[in-house]
């Protein structure tokens, strides 16, 4: 035993990384899902304000999720093998939650997508620039071509983001992109065929994203948790 309980809601959202970390590198752990309350945690909220996600550990507790992320990938030797490494993969880190970010303006968790935002967000050109320094008269208007177009040209050509082995960079562009509950049921970005479009245009984010399915550990996980209480 790893020591290690994470302590979330019955759903994927912001524990799902941690868990793909954990079982990726074999550890066993306390997956304590929220059913009947937040009252059993007592304090060990306190770290994320009250909320979850948070996780304990042998030196304490740890929330905020990118905290989590962080301690959990560098516990599972998934936050590559530097401090520059570990600090390019928080970089990807941050690309990745901005895209979230510019979903969510568009598409608020827990609302119904409309076609005229959906469409802005999966087809929309009027951010071009690729390359070189952005184009702040285009801020407002950055969606996921945008992104990926700038993303794919950062990640490595050897199905890693970086440093030419699998990190947490990877298993979030797996989660970002990939992850899906079951057909038509927490599918990415509410479309996983629109999703799966648009990465087509992106061999080296596909490498990445098959590198993290590809492992027998995630496969062995993904039926696991077919059995597990998960609502979203
Ligand atoms: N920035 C925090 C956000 C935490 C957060 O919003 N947690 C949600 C669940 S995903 C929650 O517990 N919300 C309850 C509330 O805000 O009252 C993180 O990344 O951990």
């Amino acid at each position: 035993m790893s020591g290690i309980k994470c302590n979330y809601w019955a759903g994927r959202g912001l524990m799902e990384v941690p868990r793909f970390c954990l079982a990726i590198a074999g550890k066993e752990y306390e997956d304590w899902r929220c059913t009947n309350g937040t009252g059993d945690l007592g304090n060990t909220l306190d770290s994320n304000l009250g909320r979850l996600p948070t996780i304990n550990c042998a030196e304490g507790t740890v929330g905020q999720s990118a905290a989590i992320n962080f301690y959990i990938a560098s516990e599972c030797g998934l936050m590559g093998s530097s401090t520059f490494e570990a600090a390019k993969i928080i970089e990807f880190s941050e690309h990745i939650k901005e895209l979230n970010t510019a979903f969510r303006a568009l598409v608020p968790w827990g609302s119904t997508p409309s076609e005229e935002k959906m469409a802005i967000f999966f087809d929309s050109e009027e951010a071009t620039d690729y390359e070189g320094p952005a184009d702040g008269s285009k801020r407002s208007a950055r969606q996921l071509k945008w992104f990926l177009g700038r993303m794919e040209k950062l990640v490595g050509g050897d199905g890693f983001a970086v440093g030419g082995k699998l990190s947490l960079a990877d298993v979030q562009l797996y989660n970002m992109f990939a992850d899906k509950l079951a057909p038509g049921k927490g599918e990415p970005f509410e479309s996983a065929a629109r999703t799966d479009a648009a990465l087509d245009k992106c061999p080296n984010i596909k490498a990445c994203i098959a590198s993290v399915a590809d492992h027998e550990n995630v496969k062995k996980w993904l039926v696991t948790r077919a059995s597990l209480p998960y609502n979203f």
